[in-house]
């Protein structure tokens, strides 16, 4: 009778509708009217359907896996247990072929996340986070902080991959295509606005591997989250930097009408379409564009600068040494963490409860976009500042041959990936796994 009616309750669970369904399926993208980008997408859209999840109440997502092969959907930036997280390595089942899973979980923190395949790709540049896989979740927090008239989602992304060799010998992939919202500069849909509106905008790298720069021309981005997260000092500046799987959230001031280019810096890079249209009700005419001479990021002006609240007990340092092992003209290179590749790399035990200092010393000639997973952490090193607090982010570009330190408190017990978030350095080797105790 017990065994009957557990079967019935299950039964009970797959009927009763879930609250999203996410469909994986192949997908014609039309980034032009000339130019289809055929590539696996979820519902048929790039980037896929938002998600807007409130912090705290449950949701259950039906995923369904319409391409031959297995699939898993990770939901990046929250803090998940290890079994719906989005990872195999940390026990998330694959959904196999033609089949389907129903994830179920808790939203939070609360911020701009988004949710993507974890997939391999190795040399093949049509799958993975080489694909349309990627979509938006905001998580709705209890209080609404942020005032503004206008909410604005912003996707990067970068097609048609082939890999090249590059000047050291390594593969590299470069790009044909790429886009913002999945389309072309020119060929999608502008935004469009009201003098006078203040306009948030939620933009997203999902791009496989490349860093990108964006200026909107005539204006400027008041930045007051890194990846989701409130930053203790919001900074106006022309331009930003985000790495693969980085986000910013910024506050624009709709103050000077016109019809506007909002874009990719490098020039190269919006040649290849990454770019689209800002046009202001009322104004029409042809797109304008103001080049920027030079790139500029650094996170450290967005720290706190007051002094960090006593740490309860001290950090365990854990130092983390990024390496490249070359294998050869022609071949994929490689990367190691403290000397081994994935899944060789050590699995460092925590204790639950416990702070942690992640030193991320880069030995390589590459910057790489980490991200840690079920967990976020505080920025408390960069290069030439050997003290800073109050960033928290979850992916974070350690730039070529500097050292950056982090820390985040072991609080969600359960398998936890840590890698590179650049496709094909994380498919070679660029991985490692922490447990708890
Ligand atoms: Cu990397």
């Amino acid at each position: 009778m017990a065994v009957a009616s557990a079967a019935l309750a299950a039964l009970g669970q797959q009927l009763a509708p879930a609250d999203y369904t996410i469909d994986i399926a192949a997908y014609a993208l039309e980034a032009t009217p000339r130019r289809t980008i055929k590539t696996i997408a979820y519902n048929r859209q790039v980037p896929g359907p938002l998600l807007r999840l409130k912090e705290g109440q449950p949701v259950t997502i039906d995923v369904i896996n319409q391409t031959g092969n297995s699939e898993v959907v990770h939901w990046h930036g929250l803090f998940l247990p290890s079994e719906v997280d989005g990872a195999m390595e940390e026990g998330t089942p694959l959904i196999p072929a033609g089949g389907r899973a129903r994830y179920t979980f808790t939203p939070r923190p609360s911020g701009f996340r988004w949710y993507h395949t974890h997939t391999f790709a190795g040399k093949d540049l049509h799958k993975g986070q080489y694909t349309g896989q990627h979509g938006f979740l905001l998580i709705e927090p209890r209080d609404h902080p942020a005032q503004y008239d206008q909410e604005i989602f912003l996707a990067l992304h970068d097609w048609d991959g082939e890999l090249l060799s590059s000047g050291d010998g390594s593969m590299d992939p470069v790009y044909e295509v790429s886009t913002i919202n999945g389309r072309v500069l020119g060929f999608g849909e502008p935004l469009r606005v009201k003098s006078g509106q203040q306009v948030i905008m939620h933009i997203l790298n999902s791009s496989p591997s490349e860093v990108h720069w964006i200026a909107l021309a005539g204006h400027r981005f008041k930045v007051i989250a890194l990846d989701g997260n409130k930053v203790p000092q919001p900074r106006t500046l022309s331009m930003l930097r985000l790495a693969p799987a980085e986000r910013v959230s910024a506050l624009v001031e709709m103050n000077n009408p016109g019809v506007w280019v909002m874009g990719e810096v490098r020039k190269h890079i919006m040649a290849a379409g990454m770019g689209i249209g800002v046009e202001y009700a009322g104004s029409s005419g042809k797109p304008r564009w103001d080049q920027p001479s030079e790139l500029s990021w650094d996170y450290l002006p967005f720290a706190a600068v007051d002094p960090p609240p006593p740490q309860p007990a001290s950090a365990v340092a854990i130092p983390l040494l990024f390496e490249s092992k070359f294998a050869g003209h022609g071949a994929m290179d490689r990367w190691a963490i403290n000397g081994k590749s994935y899944p060789e790399t050590n699995s460092p035990i925590l204790t639950a409860g416990q702070r942690y200092r992640l030193s991320f010393i880069n030995r390589s000639n590459n910057d790489h976009p980490v991200h840690l997973h079920r967990h976020s952490f505080e920025l408390r090193r960069v290069p030439d500042h050997p003290e800073t607090h109050g960033i928290v982010k979850d992916t974070l570009l350690v730039e070529a041959n500097t050292q950056v330190d982090v820390e985040f408190t072991a609080n969600n017990p359960g398998p936890t990936l840590f890698h590179c978030h650049q496709q094909n350095h994380m498919d070679a080797g660029f991985m490692m796994l922490f447990r708890y105790a």
